[in-house]
């Protein structure tokens, strides 16, 4: 016999979940029991964490899946624990990040009734009459253990379903009479929970495809995520090639394309102005991509023909979406990369027209190449946040992995960082900000033989519980570097009122309520908290040593290091 929660660490460990970030409180004494005594009898259990904040031990899993594809549990308290999950929850759901929470719920008896019966004065005050209901809307599946018998069946079932694109996360709770209960052991086959294959292309949309990029005279696509799959990367990196496709990224949270191809057409996120390649584009293929444009400011010509294929491609969670597409295929990117890419060893490419594509874009390719190179040079006393990205960049090299949360810094990261390869660069795909803190735990973790960059804004680092955040890293020792863009505050609202407000009151106040002056010491707070190594910069001829000085106590000393760079105010 073995109770509900051995049965549900069982299901975890025999799907290959390697860590379970926890946050633990008074409805888990079966579940603390059960793991001592899977330790004691030498039966293997996911890895513990134990992490102080919940929203860091939800961004772990997040990174975690990021780098790897696959889930890994974070166990919570109750409803308190649910809440404090807090916007991580919006991150895994928007970014379509498999993971799997659990929580405890307050006993369902008051008598003694059962092994887990109330005993404490929490169990009254923590009884609410829908605690799935608090994060329901952002999980792909929830449901109730309910007794010990099928619990292997429903924790295997929903990280199927977390597993199957469109991912996400998912969300499991039971009381604590239910988590002690026992049952016979189940014996059961992983193999029997498969997630959905990845969806193909119908032929009809094949030979349509390649038909409007043929007859196009400037195809191109825009992604956002399609690198989550670095084979999605490898197929369209060849199907552009052949056909002279240009790529743009509209907010990419991974690297969809290499920054080096000449058919790469840069990154746009909030410019406030029309993006030339996607005017001048007459065939738009939408790949992976949550927002393509804002169409606002920036949008295809009126006559462009527009595809889009996704794995989501209606965006049904999202309640107001749409852009105007003739074809619509719901696909997995690497899937239909791969049999465009096989269709056009079967038809005959127009070898002269996909010349003049390539040649059209590998010139706005070297054009872009300049500007940036230009924006790198040191400007006066200030730190720029370009001075500093390519700095950072010409001591970490291109294999180091980024977490961009620089916020109206992610453009200046993105493009002066200018990965070449899948999965070296992540953003959280969501809208809460604190993500990148966590995740770097949770991609260190998974590989821990990569070096992390977390490159956030100063609000962004306040968000992410660096306390929480910096003990982690040195009780788990997962060590990166992180360079905070330090502006004082939160550029970004400001930025946002300017747009709609451009010459009201708010454009003439001296104070929008959006500065942290006087800042905290943020390398302070890590070193206090993790032994960080801590360095404040504020001189354009300081940041070289400084971030070399960084990264050899992160790689020599396994020790995180933060580098605090003073930018321009707001
Ligand atoms: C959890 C959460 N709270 C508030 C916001 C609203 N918000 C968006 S950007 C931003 C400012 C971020 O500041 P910082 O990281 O310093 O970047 P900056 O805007 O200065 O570039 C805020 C508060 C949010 N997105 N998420
Ligand atoms: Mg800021």
């Amino acid at each position: 016999m073995v109770t509900a929660s051995a049965a549900m660490l069982e299901a975890l460990e025999e799907a290959g979940v390697s860590y379970i970030f926890a946050n633990f409180g008074s409805d888990h004494p079966a579940l603390l029991e059960a793991i001592a005594e899977a330790r004691s009898s030498g039966r293997p259990i996911p890895a513990i964490v134990t992490c102080p904040n919940e929203m860091v031990a939800m961004s772990c899993a997040h990174g975690y899946a990021q780098l790897t594809g696959r889930a890994q549990a974070v166990v919570v308290h109750v409803d308190c624990g649910t809440q404090s999950l807090g916007g991580a929850v919006h991150n895994a759901a928007k970014a379509r990040i498999p993971v799997f929470v659990f929580a405890g719920l307050s006993p369902a008896t008051q008598q003694g009734e059962a092994s887990g019966s109330r005993n404490e004065f929490i169990h009254w005050i923590q009884d609410v009459s829908d605690q799935r209901g608090i994060v329901r809307q952002y999980m792909k599946y929830d449901n109730e253990l309910r007794n010990a018998l099928n619990v292997k069946q429903i924790v295997h079932r929903s990280l199927q379903i977390a597993h199957s694109d469109p991912k996400g996360p998912v969300y499991l709770v039971g009381a604590r009479e239910v988590m002690e209960a026992e049952a016979e052991r189940v014996a059961m086959d992983v193999a029997d929970f498969a997630p959905i294959a990845p969806a193909p292309l119908a032929d009809g949309a094949i030979a349509s495809l390649v038909d409007s990029i043929q007859k196009a005279a400037r195809p191109l696509v825009v992604t956002s995520y399609v690198g989550r799959n670095p084979d999605a990367v490898t197929e369209l990196t060849r199907l552009c090639g052949r056909l002279g496709v240009g790529v743009l990224e509209s907010v990419p949270s991974y690297v969809n394309f290499s920054h080096s191809d000449p058919l790469y057409q840069g990154n746009q996120w909030n410019e406030p102005f029309q993006n030339r390649a996607l005017k001048e584009a007459d065939f738009v293929l939408v790949v992976d991509s949550d927002v393509p444009w804002i169409p606002v400011v920036s949008k295809p010509s009126a006559g462009a023909a527009i595809a889009i294929i996704d794995v989501d491609p209606l965006k049904e969670s999202t309640p107001l979406w749409s852009i105007k597409a003739r074809q619509c295929y719901r696909a997995d990117a690497a899937t239909a990369f791969a049999q465009l890419n096989a269709q056009l060893d079967r038809v005959a490419i127009d070898g002269e027209a996909a010349e003049r594509r390539r040649r059209h874009y590998a010139e706005r390719h070297r054009e872009r190449k300049a500007e940036l190179a230009g924006l790198e040079a040191p400007s006066g006393d200030v730190i720029t946040p370009e001075y500093l990205t390519a700095r950072v960049r010409h001591e970490v090299g291109l294999d180091a992995i980024v977490l961009n949360e620089g916020i109206t810094n992610y453009p200046a990261i993105c493009d002066h960082m200018a990965r070449e390869r899948p999965s070296t660069m992540f953003a959280s795909a969501g809208g809460s900000l604190g993500w990148s803190g966590g995740a770097a735990i949770g991609m260190k973790l998974a590989a821990p033989e990569k070096t992390f960059v977390v490159m956030s804004g100063d609000g962004s680092y306040m968000f992410s519980q660096p306390s929480t955040v910096h003990w982690m890293a040195r009780r788990y020792r997962t060590p990166f570097l992180q360079v905070i863009y330090n502006n004082r505050g939160w550029k970004a609202p400001k930025f946002s009122a300017l747009a709609v407000h451009p010459d009201g009151f708010a454009s003439r106040a001296a104070d929008l309520d959006l500065s942290f002056d006087p800042p905290p010491d943020y390398s302070g707070i890590a070193a206090a908290a993790g032994g960080a190594f801590a360095r404040i910069v504020k001189r354009p001829q300081d940041v070289e040593a400084a971030v070399a000085e960084g990264l050899r106590v992160v790689l020599e000393e396994q020790r995180c290091a933060v580098i605090d760079a003073w930018l321009s105010h707001l």
